[in-house]
């Protein structure tokens, strides 16, 4: 019951993020995991790594059916991407809120998207958008071993 509780506890305060091929190969990775250290996230899972299409398209599935998944599979295997785990109270909400809207061109001014993104789609960041989903896309990219709290 105890070790119940504190699961639950642990998974809706994290996050899954990304930082993007764009914002890499731009050499912003330093620039946003500050952003990300001075809005108040504890690291608990950090790697370079790199998404072949298939596996671009697998994170991505519940986007097939839109006009833009070729576009976007293409773009998030291109290049190298950060992946990590982050923690913090309301991880979801919160990361998103840091982030801003998908579009740089309407996300709130000084959001991670309004400084850095290029465009609608290349916009430098992903974030989970449910604890649910965090989990599943964290265990996507880590093993249990590479979080850690
Ligand atoms: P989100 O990343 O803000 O949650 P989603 O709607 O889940 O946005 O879309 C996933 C990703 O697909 C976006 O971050 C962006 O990279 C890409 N994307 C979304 N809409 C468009 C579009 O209209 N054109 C091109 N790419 C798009
Ligand atoms: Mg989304």
């Amino acid at each position: 019951m105890f070790l119940l509780g504190l699961q639950k506890k642990i998974m809706s305060n994290i996050t899954f993020i990304m930082i993007k091929p764009d914002a890499v190969e731009r050499g912003l990775i330093g620039n946003i995991l500050k952003d990300i250290n001075d809005a108040g996230f504890n690291v608990r899972a950090l790697k370079l790594t790199k998404l072949s299409i298939d596996e671009a398209k697998t994170f991505y599935s519940v986007h097939s059916e839109r006009p833009f998944f070729d576009e976007l599979t293409k773009y998030m295997s291109r290049s190298p991407i950060v992946a990590a785990v982050l923690e913090k109270e309301n991880a979801v909400s919160e990361f998103r809120k840091l982030i801003g809207d998908t579009d740089p061109s309407t996300a709130e001014k000084g959001t991670i998207r309004s400084r850095y993104a290029i465009s609608k789609g290349e916009n430098s960041v992903h974030g989970s958008d449910s604890d649910e989903n965090a989990k599943i896309e964290a265990q996507f990219h880590f093993s249990g071993r590479e979080i850690l709290f």
